[in-house]
């Protein structure tokens, strides 16, 4: 047999070129093709290099900061991917700063680029155009990394960087600063290279073996799962029927166990089963709510699986705490339980019978169930549903049936009232594949309304729902039910939706109950057309007595 022959390395490729060039070079490497942007003098560099790039990159330009960054965000969060948004500095950024502070509480990789004063007069105070007192000081409390890209050279090595820290460890937002004479300088460059897999953290086999113990000999396991599960749903499942232990999730862990699965409870039922378990197992979840509201006593055990060394012990030091990605270090657990796991009695009528007094106690929204009922029947399984800050919301987050990981996205614990519509509206241009319907009030929506003119730009076919009931419902009802009735600021002066959609050009449609609601949705889909669906409510009940309750354990 011939010699194979040795597989000679190309030689690097040095090339001249500008830094904007270098970073959309470095950005196609790391598999970044859209920057959800909005442009300005700053950046202007880094947008002519975007242009030049062509097809290569999309750039999806949008009418307010905030809009940009919640794409990416909406992007990242239906995708599991990192992704992009560019921003002038000061005013650009801090618009953007709601949805940056939104990805760091979701730990959802999003790259900031936001632009910068002449790179001579940074700190001076002169008063440029959008400068800001110590940019990099805000950036750098925003976010977990970041840096400022000094020019051409050193382009592809901070994005490399960048991305780097959105994806390992406890993932994460990042940004990078340029300065706006910076991104058109010109230099060589050396070889830009796709970056090298990320090395898996080494698991803790001690940590493991104890875990497996634990839980082996534990009775009434529950499973507690949040956003840092949403790429273990297999390994949930897996375990969830190991131990026949309940899964809860509230909002970020919705979809990691399939609600056709009598195991997968919500927050109410979860609480039912925090106060007879033995041992709990959080998995990608902060669990600052269960451990500080619902409390913790010696009879139950904890068990933490996080990306985050840090945060196991922050509220109450577990028992256990495994540290890196949820989904190998389960795997490893799984393998592990196999060996002493014992026999365990089938829960699964215990669990139909528990999840059908729970739908009795939840009929009391029976406004807001319907609505998410015809909204369950129209949008496929992998079709996606994002949440709001809003009564159909909250409601969804205990009662909408989610089938499939990372088809139900909500904000966490920031809770931010209008980010609704545009992370929607990037969720469903990063997924054009399946439908995306988003959920609002009227409140909620107007936030970053003004996005339908992105939607109709770029061809979102985006289906938002604006349930409308002249007020910011929920602020009102604390006045009404705690404060006397005394109402302030909370009665709303609407837009007509249907004509504030169609003066977009979008289709803009009203549906007064459940079942119209439903066939305007069907409708909708099937267009795949940027629409809103106005549905004008009343008073709905207060969901607030399945989501704020009082503690089952401990002092
Ligand atoms: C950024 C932000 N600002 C304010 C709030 C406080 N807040 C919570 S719910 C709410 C009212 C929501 O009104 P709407 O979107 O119309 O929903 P509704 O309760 O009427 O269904 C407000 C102001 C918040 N959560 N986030
Ligand atoms: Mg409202």
């Amino acid at each position: 047999m011939p010699k194979a022959k040795r597989l000679r390395k190309p030689p690097p490729v040095t090339a001249e070129m500008s830094t904007g060039e270098a970073t959309v070079a470095a950005l196609l490497a790391h598999g970044l093709d859209t920057v959800y942007a909005l442009p300005g003098i700053h950046n202007d560099h880094l947008f002519d290099a975007l242009q030049r790039a062509g097809d290569r990159i999309a750039v999806v330009h949008t009418r307010h900061e905030q809009g940009a960054a919640y794409m990416a965000l909406g992007a990242a969060l239906a995708t599991g991917k990192p992704q992009a948004y560019a921003v002038v500095p000061g005013p650009g950024l801090l618009n953007s700063g709601a949805a940056l502070l939104t990805a760091y509480g979701m730990n959802a990789p999003v790259l900031a680029l936001i632009g910068q004063i002449p790179a001579a007069d940074i700190g001076r105070g002169l008063g440029h155009l959008h400068e800001i007192s110590d940019q990099a000081g805000i950036i750098a409390r925003l976010v977990d990394h970041a840096a400022l890209i000094a020019g051409p050279d050193d382009a592809p090595g901070k994005i490399a960087q960048a991305v780097r820290s959105m994806v390992s460890g406890r993932p994460g937002p990042a940004a990078l600063e340029c300065a706006m004479d910076v991104w058109g300088k010109r230099g060589k460059v050396g070889p830009i290279v796709p970056p090298a897999p990320p090395r898996a953290p080494k698991i803790d086999d001690d940590a493991v073996r104890a875990a497996a113990k634990l839980l082996g000999k534990a009775k009434r396991i529950l499973i507690c799962v949040g956003g840092g599960a949403q790429d273990a749903s297999l390994e949930v499942g897996l375990l969830s029927s190991m131990l026949q232990a309940p899964v809860m999730s509230y909002r970020r862990g919705r979809g990691v166990l399939d609600d056709r699965d009598p195991f997968s409870v919500n927050l109410p039922l979860g609480r039912e089963l925090w106060r007879e378990a033995d041992a709990v197992l959080g998995i990608g979840t902060h669990m600052l709510y269960t451990l500080t509201h619902w409390g913790v006593d010696r009879d139950l055990q904890i068990v933490r699986v996080d990306a985050d060394p840090a945060e196991p012990a922050r509220v109450h030091k577990p028992k256990v705490a495994l540290i890196g990605d949820a989904a190998p270090i389960l795997r490893r657990l799984i393998d592990a339980l196999a060996r002493s796991n014992p026999r365990r009695a089938a829960r699964r009528d215990e669990m139909l019978e528990r999840q059908a007094k729970m739908r009795a106690r939840l009929a009391k929204l029976a406004p807001q169930l319907a609505f998410l009922a015809a909204i369950r029947a129209e949008l496929p399984e992998d079709g996606i549903f994002v949440d709001e800050v809003t009564q159909v919301g909250f409601a969804a987050r205990l009662a909408f049936p989610v089938h499939r990981p990372r088809t139900f996205l909500s904000p966490g614990y920031q809770d931010n009232l209008g980010w609704g519509y545009a992370t929607a509206l990037g969720a469903q241009h990063a997924r054009g594949d399946v439908p995306v319907v988003s959920v609002s009030g009227d409140g909620g929506f107007l936030y970053t309304g003004n996005e339908l003119a992105t939607a109709m730009r770029h061809k979102i076919p985006l289906v938002a729902i604006v349930f409308a009931d002249g007020a910011f419902g929920n602020v009102r009802r604390i006045q009404e039910e705690q404060f006397g009735n005394r109402l302030i600021a909370a009665d709303l002066a609407n837009p007509d939706f249907v004509k504030y959609a169609e003066s977009f050009g979008a289709a803009g449609r009203r549906a007064g109950d459940a079942a119209a609601l439903r066939t305007a949705l069907r409708e909708a889909v099937a267009a795949r057309e940027p629409t809103l669906i106005e549905v004008p409510v009343g008073t709905m009940p207060s969901p607030w007595e399945f989501i704020l309750m009082p503690r089952v354990r401990g002092r």
